[in-house]
């Protein structure tokens, strides 16, 4: 049976495309599920796609992810990224490794994004790539897996 990333999108992730194309370009949150999933495809994967406002939503979801034997989560928590303690221990409670993903470059953005409380426990970090840095997470995540065997 395929095994099953969850791809997680914090707040505000579902206005993608519709403001701010300068810094988040144009494409999406549609088209972002559609790369991801190609993505996971390429590597026989398969993809939980989910976007909320909701922090405890969100904390729920990962905790959903190592509850159903997830391989992996790729997270981009938005703006609780700088804020939550509540996602960081989520993500530190659970066995499922966790990629984090943003799609600007937080560290050459406003001095508040520069910190991320999921930096330390996530396994992997990417940012900066635009909506592309879903796709690199989902092969990084399968190098992970395929590397453990
Ligand atoms: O770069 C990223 O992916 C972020 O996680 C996006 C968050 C931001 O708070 C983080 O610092 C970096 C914001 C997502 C909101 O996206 C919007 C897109 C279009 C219009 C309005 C918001």
């Amino acid at each position: 049976m395929a095994k099953i990333v969850f791809v997680l999108n914090g707040p505000n992730l579902n206005l993608l495309g519709t403001r701010e194309p300068q810094t988040y370009g144009r494409a999406t949150l549609k088209d972002v599920e559609t790369l991801t999933r190609a993505a996971a495809a390429s590597h026989q994967l398969k993809v939980e796609f989910r976007q909320s406002n909701h922090e405890g939503e969100l904390v729920d979801w990962i905790h959903e992810a190592q509850a159903k034997g997830a391989a992996g989560i790729v997270l981009n928590a938005g703006a609780y990224t700088h804020t939550s303690v509540a996602l960081r221990d989520a993500v530190a409670g659970v066995s499922v490794p966790v990629i984090e993903v943003h799609i600007s470059n937080i560290f050459a953005r406003e001095e508040f994004r520069h910190v991320s409380h999921i930096a330390p426990v996530a396994k992997g970090t990417l940012c900066g790539f635009g909506i592309a840095g879903y796709g690199l997470a989902i092969s990084g995540l399968a190098a992970i897996l395929d590397a453990k065997g």
